[in-house]
């Protein structure tokens, strides 16, 4: 199949699906097309069957806001025209499935028909689709396009709740490609940030509002007061200037190290104990699933989809939102009790198993075939 990829080119976890998808499919001699502003962060391993197509805007004094969408889908008609291009795969709706839809319009005048999956990922749905700004065109986007798919249960149900959709929406569930960590010679450096003796603990996020980074802190802080522990923070954003200033204040900046976006999640998640996300809204929780195929439990809040990945209690524990006293207590259960640790460690890594690309990557393939008659 020739498939057009449209997804955000940064660090969020929609853009790292929609790369990570686009190169399993090329793996079996899919030709894949990526078209955003940007080569997209994982795109490390190019072959033959991948292309990346950059959307570029030139400058124009009268516009405060340059026309994205539009210059998108100037760029999905051409090379799908160019490429004979069968599909429009787009992530996260906001403008994506908006511009595929001008696409189409445009390629169905010159008599071809291409068909758009959209795929929503949480805030497109939870937080910004939902805004009355851009409601309207979202809901009408999201019901023009052929097939719709959702990253969890939780994130269809939002999506049902939310806008007023006509179409069947099918869940298909974020995944782990595997061999990336078979192949992996690489020795895992516990040294390289940690002590002796020490218990490692990570977040990882964009630093956004609704990640609530600062009751990381806090539950670190009140798990320091009886382990010893650092604490690694990955990622940047907004509310990265307040946990600094926390920490600093709290003193405790010697055992927490802010290491910013990094490719190199996998370097520090080998030798990570725990994890945490105490997310205010996660539609999935992508960053967890990647620590759990480490073998780490996360301990997170019960917000949204994380319910879906995380097993309360067998592979991490899931609490209210905002309950930093039952984080900080679930997170020194697992880490005082070495058999308990170790019990985790391996419900973690089989929980992860079970989102193997192997087994989502059809489910994917199953709707192309359908929205191109195959
Ligand atoms: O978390 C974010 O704000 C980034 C956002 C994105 O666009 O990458 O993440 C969303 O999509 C991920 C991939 O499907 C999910 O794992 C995240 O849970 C989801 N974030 C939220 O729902 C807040």
């Amino acid at each position: 199949m020739k498939i057009a990829i449209v997804c955000y080119p940064t660090f969020g976890g929609s853009g790292v699906i929609a790369t990570e998808l686009g190169l399993s499919l090329s793996k079996e001699k899919n030709e894949v097309h990526f078209i955003t502003y940007k080569q997209p962060v994982r795109l490390e391993s190019i072959n033959p069957f991948v292309n990346f197509h950059e959307v570029v805007i030139p400058k124009y004094d009268l516009f405060k806001y340059e026309p994205y969408e539009l210059a998108l889908s100037n760029k999905l008609v051409e090379v799908i025209k160019r490429f004979k291009i069968e599909l429009m795969h787009v992530h996260y709706a906001i403008p994506h499935a908006y511009a595929a839809y001008m696409a189409q319009k445009m390629l169905q005048e010159q008599g071809f028909k291409v068909p758009i999956i959209t795929t929503l990922h949480g805030t497109d749905i939870t937080l910004v689709g939902n805004l009355p700004v851009y409601k309207q065109s979202v809901n009408f986007s999201i019901n023009n396009s052929d097939y719709i798919t959702t990253v969890s249960e939780s994130l269809k149900n939002d999506t049902l709740k939310f806008f007023d959709i006509n179409k069947e929406i099918t869940v298909i569930p974020n995944f782990i490609d595997f061999t990336k960590y078979e192949d992996k010679s690489e020795p895992c450096e516990r040294s390289f940030i940690a002590k002796k003796g020490e218990i490692i603990i990570t977040h990882i996020s964009n630093f956004r509002p609704l990640k609530r980074v600062m009751d990381v802190l806090r539950v670190f802080k009140k798990i320091r007061s009886k382990l010893n522990v650092r604490l690694i923070m990955i990622g940047d954003g907004p509310d990265k200037e307040k946990a600094l200033k926390y920490v600093n204040k709290h003193k405790i900046n010697k055992n927490v190290v802010f290491l910013g976006n990094s490719n190199e999640i996998d370097k520090i998640l080998c030798f990570t104990d725990l994890f945490l996300l105490p997310s205010e809204q996660e539609s999935f929780g992508l960053a967890a699933l990647e620590a759990m195929v480490h073998k780490v439990p996360v301990v997170c809040s019960a917000a949204g989809g994380l319910s879906e990945v995380v097993e309360n209690s067998v592979s991490g524990f899931l609490c209210p939102i905002g309950d930093i006293n039952a984080m900080a207590k679930r997170s020194f259960e697992i880490l005082s009790d070495q058999n308990k640790h170790a019990e985790f460690k391996e419900n973690a890594f089989k929980r992860a198993r079970s989102f193997d690309i192997k087994k989502i990557l059809p489910k994917y393939i199953s709707i192309y075939k359908k929205a191109i008659n195959l």
